[in-house]
């Protein structure tokens, strides 16, 4: 049960009963991203007044300039969850390979593992617009006690424990689920508590916006083009609304909202897309199923892709449950 203007903490605590895997662990887990997402905000907050935005100088594994705002988030969330003897390994998107976590202390009991994405759509940073972080969570599948191995971290989507992301935007959420719906709190700034703001959202049915890169459209394939050119169309609710702000999070949130399809594609550029499978793709589309939405890279559930690599990449189109089935629709018809 859940009541407007909860706090976190205590929606954490009124619900932990309801998580089948509840021993407390996992709460303190949110618990401690709830607390790097604070102090992440704090910096995402003074980016512009400081010298800690433009390029770090380094590249990370995806080849991509690294912002100072990047690697801040990063060590902040690596931190936090370690500090807290809830973790027992970390895979991000800013580190070439997963982190084992106390694997010299075999004492440890730590089940569950994180992947994230510290701080998404980071070349947004310079000209101020939203940003997110997302994790993804899961029980290890090695041994407690063990280090853990890659095994740990290639597991499918549909078994994910919880799944979430942090919006710093015009207020900053966090908006997350353990399976049970998904719920957004918002963060008073003037007191540093997070309050529930949106209780169980839920994707509209269908929506009228449709966000994808169009600068990409010659290289899409040819079932996106085609999906792409209806929603243009002269017909019925149509044309949409095109809308793409160039941060996944902030382009999921809005669309979970006011209803709407996301698209990364794959194109003649990126073969499998740009966007992870493990940290963007699988967190988000735990999301988009809990609040009734859909996920898929163009014919197959986003969840039940079977991973390779830590970093792969798969094509991913995401949204209003109808929507997604219309742009699948022509897919399978190219
Ligand atoms: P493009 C940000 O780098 C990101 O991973 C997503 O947040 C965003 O939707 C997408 O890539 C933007 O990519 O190629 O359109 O600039």
């Amino acid at each position: 049960m859940s009541r407007k203007n909860q706090t976190l903490g205590e929606f954490i605590i009124e619900n932990q009963s309801s998580f089948k895997y509840t021993s407390g662990e996992l709460s303190r887990l949110i618990n401690s991203i709830r607390l790097a997402a604070k102090v992440v905000n704090h910096e995402v907050n003074k980016a512009g007044l400081v010298d800690i935005i433009g390029a770090a100088g380094d590249t990370n594994v995806q080849g991509e300039d690294q912002q100072k705002l990047d690697v801040y988030a990063n060590t902040k969330f690596i931190q936090t969850m370690t500090k807290r003897n809830i973790v027992c390994g970390i895979a991000s998107e800013e580190e070439d390979d997963f982190i084992s976590i106390n694997s010299q202390d075999e004492n440890h009991q730590n089940k569950y593992v994180v992947l994230i994405d510290p701080l998404d759509g980071s070349s947004n940073i310079d000209v101020n617009v939203s940003v997110g972080t997302i994790f993804s969570i899961y029980r290890r599948v090695t041994p407690v006690g063990t280090p853990v191995t890659i095994d740990d971290f290639l597991q499918k989507g549909n078994q994910q424990v919880a799944a979430g992301y942090i919006i710093y935007g015009t207020s900053t959420m966090i908006v997350y689920t353990t399976g049970d719906g998904v719920n957004g709190f918002t963060l008073n700034p003037a007191i540093g508590t997070f309050y529930l703001s949106h209780p169980d959202m839920q994707f509209p049915k269908d929506g009228k916006i449709y966000s994808v890169n169009e600068g990409n459209y010659i290289h899409f394939p040819q079932g996106i083009k085609n999906y792409i050119k209806y929603c243009q169309m002269e017909e019925g609710d149509r044309p949409y609304t095109s809308r793409y702000i160039g941060s996944l999070v902030s382009d999921f949130h809005r669309n979970m909202i006011k209803g709407g399809i996301y698209m990364y594609p794959k194109s003649s550029k990126n073969s499998n897309g740009k966007l992870r499978l493990l940290y963007e793709c699988n967190p988000m589309a735990f999301l988009a199923e809990q609040a009734n939405g859909k996920a898929s890279d163009g014919f197959n559930r986003i969840m039940d892709i079977e991973p390779t690599e830590l970093h792969q990449r798969v094509p991913f189109i995401c949204g209003s449950k109808n929507m997604v089935e219309k742009a699948e629709e022509f897919m399978k018809k190219a």
